[in-house]
Formats: C-alpha cells, structure tokens, sequence
C-alpha cells in the first residue's frame, strides 16, 4: 500500500476515535473505490491494525500494532546484559540468519529482532511462519564458555524463560512440549531454535531463535489446527515489548544461574511445565521412530524414552507426538 494512503486511512481512523467510519466515507476521502478501500484495509491488517467490519456500519480500528524496535524494548528492559544491544530491522529473511552473521563481531546478549521474516526457519529446514507486526521473531547471541556438548540445554533453558514470561505477562500457562515447542490447549505458540557456531571443544555463540505467536487472530490453512496464539488464547491484544522484556530478564537470570550453579534447578522448573513426562509417545527421529513410556530428561536435556519392552533409549532430537 502506498504511504500516503496508509496516512490518510490512519487519520480518518484517528479522527473517528473508535467509531464506524463508513466505507463511502472511506472511499471519498482517499478518493478510490469502495473495492480499494477494501483491499487498503486488508493490507492493514496485514500489518498488524485490526478492524472490524460491520455490514452498513462500515469499519473501525481496535487495535493497533505494538513495535518492538529499539525504543520501545529499550525503555523499561530490566537486564544488565541481554538485550542491551539490539538490532532491529522491519523484514528480514531470518533473525538467525542476520545473528549468524553479526555473532563473531558482536556483544555478549545482542538481540537481532524483526516485525516480520520472509523466511524464518524452524528445525531442518522447516519454515516458520512470521508474519508482521504480530509476533515475536528475534534471535539472542550468547557467548558462553563450554563445550559444544552443553548447547541442547540452552533450548530447555530458554523454554523455562519463555514460559514464565508468558506467564508474568499475560498469566497463562503454557505447557512445554520436548525439546523446543511451547504449547496451549495442544497448540504450538512459541518455537525455539538453537544454533552454534563452534570449534570442536569449544561453542563460540549460541544464536537462540525464539518465534512467539502473539497477537494473530487466524493461521494460515496448514497451520489451523496446529497453532495457536496469546490473543486468541487470552482474548485480547497483548504487548509483545513486554513479553521481550520479560523473556530477557528471564533468560538473563535462568542463564546465570545455570553458569554458576549448573542444570539441576532450571530441570526442576522445566519439568514443572513439561507435558510429555510421563506420558506415552512417538518420539519421530532421523534414524526412525520409537514408541514408549517419556520417562524424564537427563542433566544433559537428553530425553529418556522407556519401550514396551523396558529398554532405555536416550533421544537427542526428535519430533515428539504424545498419545491420548
Ligand atoms: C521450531 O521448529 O519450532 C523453531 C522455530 C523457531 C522460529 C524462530 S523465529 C526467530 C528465529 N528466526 C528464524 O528463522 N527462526 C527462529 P520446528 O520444531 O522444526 O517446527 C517447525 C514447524 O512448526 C513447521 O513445520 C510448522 O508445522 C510449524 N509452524 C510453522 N510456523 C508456525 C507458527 N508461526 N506457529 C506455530 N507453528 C508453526
């Protein structure tokens, strides 16, 4: 949409202070047809505005779109290192892709965070939808001192952080599902992808992608059933600078404490919001599936999965499907 149109759409809306505005009404003042206006308006809310449409009444605005860009992150942030710096940016191909290639150069707790991702990415390759102005989509450079190894705790890590984020912010509580999926009412809401960049015996980043579902009200076809966001589980907008702020400070007290205390207190929590303990899965790895009893995760984050006939198998990666 042109800027100009997007301008005089937004004054009129402005003005009509949460009123109708009629389509005619609309039409006249940008001077188009009532099937352009119609067409502005989808392409507001595909920025982020919501409005509603009511038959003879016309449309008015309810909510608009929360940024996350430096200003409205930095003001209020409650850390003394993450998110300290951050790198925004209105489209990027992915926030992992951009951290990747910053972390080198970069400090210790560099955000890089975008409106919106053209092609974000889930686990081999998969694609994450990120559509703009509506979710989370950032990525966090961290520089610890350990071996490779470690790297699959930081996914637990930063669950336990998002989860009470989501938590302290909207009061909700989600349920994680093993190793990297936030859920609510069985739908995903919140992915996380870590990455390294490493020598053999020594991580040199970790780039953590976190992709939150916040305030979409639909999904994609392929992804109805599948996924869920805060809005639609709340029933209202919600902030998406406070749920940053309050990841950072999460993540920036459950980070220290795993470096000067190591796993076991951050295994307590995590298990604490864990689903498929317990319960009888399909865990779908590379080498094939297994079926079985999740009886728990190791110090290591590793999962532990009991079969029918009572082996151990220790799973590293996998897609987990729980049975009812
Ligand atoms: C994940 O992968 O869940 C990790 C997602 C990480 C996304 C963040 S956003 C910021 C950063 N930059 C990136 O490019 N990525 C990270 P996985 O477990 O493989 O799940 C991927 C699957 O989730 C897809 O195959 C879809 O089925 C589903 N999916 C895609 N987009 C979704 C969404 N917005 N909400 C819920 N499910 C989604």
């Amino acid at each position: 949409m042109q800027s100009s149109v997007k301008h005089k759409l937004l004054e009129v809306f402005s003005k009509a202070d949460g009123e109708f505005v009629s389509g005619q009404a609309l039409a006249d003042h940008i001077g188009c047809s009532r099937t352009a206006v119609w067409k502005h308006i989808e392409s507001l809310r595909q920025e982020g505005f919501e409005l509603e449409a009511v038959r003879n009444k016309g449309y008015r605005i309810t909510g608009k779109p929360d940024k996350v860009s430096e200003n409205e992150l930095l003001i209020g942030l409650q850390t003394d290192q993450l998110g300290k710096q951050i790198v925004f940016k209105e489209t990027v191909e992915s926030t992992q892709k951009e951290a990747h290639k910053i972390a080198e150069e970069s400090e210790e707790g560099t955000l890089v965070i975008a409106e919106e991702q053209t092609s974000g990415r889930g686990r081999m390759t998969r694609a994450w939808h990120s559509p703009k102005g509506t979710g989370i989509w950032m990525s966090l450079i961290l520089k610890p001192n350990l071996p490779p190894v470690k790297a699959p705790q930081f996914t637990l890590i930063a669950a336990v952080a998002v989860a009470e984020a989501i938590q302290d912010v909207t009061g909700l509580t989600p349920e994680i599902k093993w190793p990297n999926d936030l859920l609510m009412n069985g739908k995903k809401i919140t992915g996380i992808l870590t990455e390294l960049q490493a020598d053999a015996d020594r991580i040199r980043s970790i780039i953590i992608g976190i992709g939150m579902n916040v305030n979409q009200q639909a999904f994609p076809a392929e992804l109805e059933d599948i996924a869920t966001s805060l809005a639609i589980e709340k029933g209202e907008t919600i902030s998406r600078a406070k749920l940053v702020q309050a990841i950072l400070k999460n993540m920036e007290i459950y980070y220290k404490e795993y470096v000067e205390n190591g796993f076991a207190s951050i295994k307590q929590k995590w298990e604490s919001f864990a689903v498929s303990i317990g319960r009888h899965i399909t865990a779908r790895t590379v080498n094939g599936s297994i079926r079985g009893k999740a009886i728990g995760i190791t110090e290591e984050g590793v999962l532990k999965l009991q079969d029918e006939e009572g082996i151990i198998h220790s799973i590293y990666s996998a897609d987990i499907e729980i049975e009812r």
